[in-house]
């Protein structure tokens, strides 16, 4: 009997063994010259890696294995380099009774990418949604928003209705948030204008597809239509956002009921708003014949807001006090304007070199470079300086960004996924894929491209690789694409239509040991750790919502990934 029962827990324990072994990859592709790791979970894979190449041939290839421990659970990983596999094709990966597929191609985020930036056409509020699969009639007209009391002024009182059609939902939720959306259209023409060829030739299949305008552009122009209608015309002040009093409940558009306000005017939003109307007047200066007037008039409002923002420097969004009535949405509170200041001022001066914005942008420069995030756009006003050859402050953000830079690839040869995003506990969070992961990467790809080098890039798809599966949880964390994504994401439209696949190409937030909704799940997190605090569930607004501001980071990463190839 005793042998019987030792005989069946060892059996046992081969079962659990083998199950528990895994291999974490990138689950979406990678091009024909870059490095292929993947990681193993379970068993030393030295002497068990098998691959089927393209050709079908099945060889045990010479692989480098490196052990290394998980700073956040203190699991052992396996990170094995699979060495040169440079012919285009698919190569199946045998770990002892682990698989994984591994997708080599010239053109690995194409799709992805293309998904990304469509994204913002299924979010558009107020039209009517053309799409095979995810069509839907119009919702949120904004025809008659009224005048919060913390917005009012002499023309304007409280309650007044005015329109303001049009723009991106911010996120899960149906409200638009002018900070959040300033920082996603920054990023996404920052982008634009590093790699304006490539952006020519991109098409997303979006109404505006057939003019002469490159589709990024008519996607963003969607959301300045709006802008234009959240300044105060009698003063320039821009309001914070335009916002139900409350979250609306999982339900379609079209079955909204709640009245929308526009709220308080803020020093943040001002300037954010006028950092994006110097940007578009600059870059929509050629394109008069699809968006003719709009140059000059997005310049003179960005000067308007920016006066506003120099008098009104300490006015800071402040949601508790609102009343009659109080608003509960997201805040986008931020009670340090410095960076808004940087942005806006850097902007301004390279559309119109006036003397005063130069003046204003060096006192607000600032010291460190950090990634673009909605509450930190420094950066995002260095891109500024960074884009301009001969620009006054071009040296400084430069060798601000690779001292950035090359803090961040220290810890690459010790980490357990072979990437530099991941290694330090601030790197998780609420929002952290976007925020830390795509925009690292992205300025490991800015710092090659503006110093001429090649040093970083490596690195840019190395966090490619942990956002396209290679990481804690196995998942690829953009939905629509990779074997394991999330299905269940917090957004209102994916959860309330009757369609099983959420909308593709939408980046979720990410593993966030902030677990800031816990006490409004059914269930607990699976995890604690830092890297594995996700749950894919619809209620997790935490580490499983999506927002504009973190695919325009997707946006911005893959396209430049798509863009350029590994030299
Ligand atoms: O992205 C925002 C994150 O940095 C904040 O910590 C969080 C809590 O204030 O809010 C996030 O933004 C949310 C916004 O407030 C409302 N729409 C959904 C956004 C994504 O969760």
């Amino acid at each position: 009997m005793k042998k019987i029962l030792s005989c069946l827990m060892l059996l046992l324990s081969v079962v659990v063994l083998a199950q528990n072994t895994e291999i974490r990859y990138n689950q979406v592709g990678c091009y024909p010259r870059q490095e292929k790791v993947i990681v193993v979970e379970g068993m030393n894979p030295a002497g068990k890696v098998r691959v089927t190449m393209p050709d079908g041939k099945t060889i045990k290839p010479k692989v480098q294995v490196r052990k290394a421990s998980s700073p956040w659970s203190g699991k052992t990983r396996y990170v094995v380099n699979l060495g040169e596999l440079t012919a285009t094709g698919n190569y199946h990966i045998n770990v002892d009774d682990a698989i994984c597929d591994l997708n080599v191609t010239e053109n690995p985020f194409r799709d992805i990418a293309k998904a990304s930036l469509r994204l913002f056409y299924l979010i558009r509020s107020g039209v009517a949604i053309e799409d095979a699969v995810y069509g839907r009639p119009e919702g949120h007209p904004d025809t008659k928003v009224l005048v919060h009391n913390s917005a009012a002024s002499r023309l304007r009182p409280a309650g007044t209705i005015i329109s303001s059609p049009y723009g991106w939902y911010d996120a899960g939720d149906y409200n638009k948030y002018v900070v959040n959306s300033a920082f996603s259209i920054g990023l996404m023409l920052a982008a634009y204008e590093a790699l304006p060829n490539y952006f020519a030739n991109l098409h997303t299949d979006i109404p505006e597809s057939g003019n002469n305008t490159p589709d990024l552009l008519d996607e963003m122009m969607f959301n300045l239509r709006w802008f234009l209608t959240m300044q105060d015309p009698l003063d320039g002040g821009v309001y914070h956002k335009l916002t139900t009093p409350h979250f609306e409940g999982f339900i379609l558009p079209t079955e909204c009921r709640q009245p929308r306000y526009v709220v308080a005017k803020s020093v943040t939003a001002t300037l954010d708003f006028a950092a994006v109307m110097a940007d578009a007047a600059r870059i929509f200066e050629p394109l008069q014949d699809d968006y003719p007037g709009f140059s000059v008039i997005a310049a003179g409002v960005s000067e308007r807001a920016y006066q506003w923002a120099k008098e009104h420097p300490t006015a800071f969004y402040r949601q508790e006090q609102l009343k009659d009535p109080a608003v509960s949405t997201g805040t986008y509170g931020d009670g340090n304007a410095s960076d808004e200041f940087f942005w806006a001022a850097s902007a301004l001066y390279r559309l119109t070199g006036k003397q005063q914005y130069l003046d204003d942008a060096r006192q607000y420069q600032p010291q460190l470079f950090t990634t673009p995030t909605w509450g930190n756009v420094a950066s995002v006003g260095a891109f500024e300086w960074l884009a301009v050859g001969d620009s006054p402050l071009r040296e400084t953000m430069l060798s601000l960004l690779t001292a950035y830079c090359d803090d961040a690839i220290k810890s690459v040869d010790n980490s357990c996924f072979q990437s530099p995003f991941g290694n330090k506990r601030s790197d998780f969070g609420w929002g952290c894929l976007a925020e830390h992961c795509c925009c690292q990467g992205l300025l490991f790809l800015y710092a090659d491209k503006m110093s001429g080098t090649n040093k970083y890039s490596r690195y840019a798809l190395q966090n490619a690789d942990y956002l396209l599966g290679r990481n804690a949880t196995g998942y690829c964390y953009v939905t629509g694409f990779g074997k394991k994504s999330p299905m269940h994401p917090h957004h209102r439209i994916s959860a309330a239509d009757t369609i099983e696949n959420p909308f593709p190409g939408m980046l979720v937030g990410g593993p966030n040991p902030g677990q800031q909704d816990k006490k409004e799940l059914p269930t607990t997190y699976l995890s604690d750790y830092q890297d594995e605090s996700f749950l894919d569930i619809m209620q997790s607004y935490a580490s499983n919502e999506i927002a504009i501001n973190w695919n325009a980071s997707l946006v911005a990463f893959l396209c430049w990934l798509d863009a350029e190839s590994p030299k």
